[in-house]
């Protein structure tokens, strides 16, 4: 059995019903094995970063404590994402949901399908914000704080979203 590692997961969706979509990864994530979910953060609305038109999308990050590896937990999380109606098809299409591995403890992982923390965890806003409101005082494995980004990233095109406290 490995240690327990504390994972933030990035949950994203702006398909099928995004409140549902996030409500239901949610409840998935609760049922992880070798896992508890300890906290989720407010939900945020933010304009789709991607090709062509495309609804808002639904944001909100997952704090677990897990004894399942890193890429075990990728594996999980790509589950949770099928059983919800999830198509890969072109990079940063539409989708039902999106589960992505932001931190794994101070891992730092570089594998061809697996990169921690999350590549582009800095520049979004969509992801920094609701990791703020779960650890105001997080820092990143390279040191560097997440205020330090919070402070350089583009403020506008995000909400909080009222439905989701
Ligand atoms: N992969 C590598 N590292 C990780 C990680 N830390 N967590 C690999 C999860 N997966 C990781 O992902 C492609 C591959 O990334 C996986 O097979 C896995 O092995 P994917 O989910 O199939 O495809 P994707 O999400 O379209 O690609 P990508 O590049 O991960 O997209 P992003 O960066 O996650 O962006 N706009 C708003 N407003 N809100 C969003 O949440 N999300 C995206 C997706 C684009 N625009 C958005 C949002
Ligand atoms: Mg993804």
């Amino acid at each position: 059995m490995s240690a327990e590692a504390t994972a933030f997961i990035a949950i994203g969706s702006n398909l099928g019903n995004p409140r549902r979509q996030v409500d239901r990864a949610i409840a998935a994530l609760a049922k992880l094995p070798d896992s508890q979910l300890v906290a989720v953060s407010p939900w945020y609305r933010s304009a789709a970063i991607g090709p062509g038109e495309q609804p808002d999308y639904l944001n909100g990050v997952a704090e677990l404590h897990t004894r399942l590896p890193a890429r075990l937990l990728l594996a999980a999380l790509q589950s949770i994402e099928q059983a919800q109606g999830r198509q890969r098809n072109q990079r940063w299409a539409a989708r039902t949901l999106d589960l992505d591995i932001l931190l794994y403890g101070d891992q730092v992982v570089t594998e061809p399908d697996l990169t921690v923390p999350h590549p582009r965890l800095a520049e979004r806003n969509f992801v920094l914000y609701p990791l703020a409101d779960l650890v105001p005082t997080l820092v990143l494995p390279n040191g560097t704080p997440l205020t330090e980004l919070l402070a350089k990233c583009e403020s506008g095109g995000i909400v909080r979203d009222s439905d989701g406290e």
